[in-house]
C-alpha cells in the first residue's frame, strides 16, 4: 500500500508539496492539470516538468486524479474519436513520466455535489453536507452558484468554470439518454482505451457517482455493488478497475463498504482507494465527518482489514477532510484534517497487519 495526498499544481492549491512531504508515511501525490480543458492532450513537457517538481520535493507522482473525460465521449457523439485519441496520447505521456494509476469518473455533466460546503459541526469545525430535498429542488443556476459560493475562489474538482456555459444544454441532452445507451458509450470508451492501459501499465480506477443516486435527471453509473460489477464486466481487462471511494458509496446506508472492499479487492480490480467517513442524518441526507470510525457511520477498521485481507496493493488517499483550525483552503482539501486522516489510516493499516501475523 502506498499513501498519497491529493494536490493541485500551478498555484491552484493552498497546500504545498513541502507540507505534504512532512506528513508521516505519505509517499506521493495524486494530481492533475485543472487548467487543461477535458479532451485536450496533456503535453509531455508539462507533465515532465511537474514530475520533476514533485520529485524534487521528495515525493512520487504515480497517481493522476483525474484525466477528465470529454462530454462528447460520454454523449457518444461522432466527435468522440478525436477526444479518445487525445486521451490515449495523454496516457502515453503519463506512462513515460512514470505514472501508474489514473482515476477518472463517468458522471455526466458534473462531478460530486453538496448542498452545503460549510456546515458547522458541534466541535466548531466545518464539513460538506448534502440535503436531498433541498438539492433536488435546485435549478442549474442555483446549483452552480451554491458550489461556487463556497469554493473560496479555487477550482472545485469537476466544477471547472469552462464547463458552465454548456451545462444547461448538457443536462437537457441526458434527459433523453437511457441508462443502457449511456453504458454503451462507456463500453466504447473502455474498449478503445484498455488495450493502451495494458500497453502503458496504467491501472484505471473509475470513481463512484457522488451522491450515489439519481439527481437532476442525469444517468447514474457507479453507485452500488451491482453497478460496479456491471461496470467491471463492460471490459474484462484487469486494468479496468474501481476507485473505491468509501465516502461517495457510503452516502447510501444500503451500501456495505467492507463487503465491497472485500469483493473487488479480491478480484484485483481496486488500484486506488479514497478513505473518508460520512454521518447520515436521514436516509438521503448526510454530512462528511472526520475519518475516524467513531465520528461517522463507516467502520474504517473493517474497510482497511477487508482491503488488506484480500490482497489490496494499490494507492490510498484520505479523501475530503473537514475545515479545522481556521484553515482557509479549497473545500474538503485543506491540509490539517486530511493529514490527521492519513495518519489514522496508517495506524489502522499497521494494526491490521500486526494482528494478522
Ligand atoms: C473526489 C472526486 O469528491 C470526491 O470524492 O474524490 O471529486 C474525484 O476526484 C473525481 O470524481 C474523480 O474523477
Ligand atoms: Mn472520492
Amino acid at each position: 500500500m502506498k499513501m498519497v495526498f491529493r494536490w493541485w499544481p500551478h498555484g491552484d492549491d493552498t497546500v504545498t508539496l513541502e507540507q505534504i512531504r512532512q506528513i508521516p508515511g505519505v509517499s506521493g501525490v495524486a494530481t492533475m492539470f485543472s487548467d487543461i480543458p477535458a479532451g485536450e492532450i496533456w503535453p509531455r513537457e508539462t507533465i515532465f516538468a511537474l514530475r520533476d517538481q514533485v520529485h524534487a520535493a521528495g515525493l512520487e507522482m504515480e497517481v493522476i486524479e483525474s484525466v477528465n473525460i470529454h462530454e462528447d465521449i460520454k454523449k457518444g457523439l461522432s466527435s468522440r474519436d478525436e477526444y479518445i485519441s487525445n486521451y490515449i496520447t495523454t496516457m502515453k505521456n503519463l506512462h513515460e513520466a512514470g505514472v501508474k494509476c489514473i482515476c477518472y469518473n463517468f458522471m455526466p455533466v458534473m462531478d460530486w455535489f453538496r448542498s452545503n460546503l460549510e456546515l458547522p459541526l458541534k466541535d466548531g469545525s466545518f464539513a460538506m453536507a448534502y440535503e436531498h430535498s433541498f438539492a433536488s429542488g435546485l435549478t442549474l443556476d442555483r446549483i452552480i452558484a451554491s458550489m461556487m459560493d463556497g469554493s473560496h475562489d479555487m477550482t472545485l474538482p469537476g466544477w471547472e468554470p469552462e464547463r458552465f456555459p454548456a451545462m444547461a444544454k448538457d443536462v437537457e441532452f441526458y434527459h433523453n439518454v437511457s441508462a443502457e445507451e449511456y453504458f454503451k458509450n462507456i463500453t466504447y470508451f473502455l474498449d478503445a482505451v484498455m488495450p493502451y492501459a495494458e500497453e502503458y501499465d496504467l491501472d484505471f480506477g473509475v470513481h463512484p457517482d457522488d451522491p450515489p443516486w439519481p439527481l437532476f435527471g442525469l444517468p447514474k453509473v457507479v453507485c452500488s455493488a451491482e453497478s460496479i460489477r456491471k461496470y467491471l464486466a463492460l471490459n474484462d481487462s484487469k486494468r479496468n478497475g474501481l476507485t473505491l471511494c468509501t465516502g461517495s458509496l457510503g452516502a447510501n446506508p444500503e451500501n456495505d463498504i467492507p463487503a465491497m472492499a472485500k469483493e473487488f479487492a479480491a478480484l484485483g480490480r481496486v488500484p486506488f482507494v479514497h478513505l473518508r467517513n460520512v454521518k447520515h442524518t436521514s436516509e438521503k441526507d448526510f454530512h462528511e465527518s472526520a475519518h475516524l470510525s467513531s465520528e461517522g457511520d463507516l467502520d474504517m477498521y473493517a474497510i482497511v482489514a477487508a482491503l488488506q485481507e484480500n490482497g489490496f496493493d494499490g494507492y490510498i488517499r484520505p479523501d475530503h477532510g473537514r475545515r479545522i483550525w481556521s484553515e482557509a483552503s479549497r473545500p474538503g482539501y485543506g491540509l490539517y484534517d486530511r493529514a490527521l486522516g492519513a495518519v489514522y489510516i496508517q495506524g489502522l493499516w499497521e494494526a491490521v497487519e500486526k494482528s494478522r501475523k
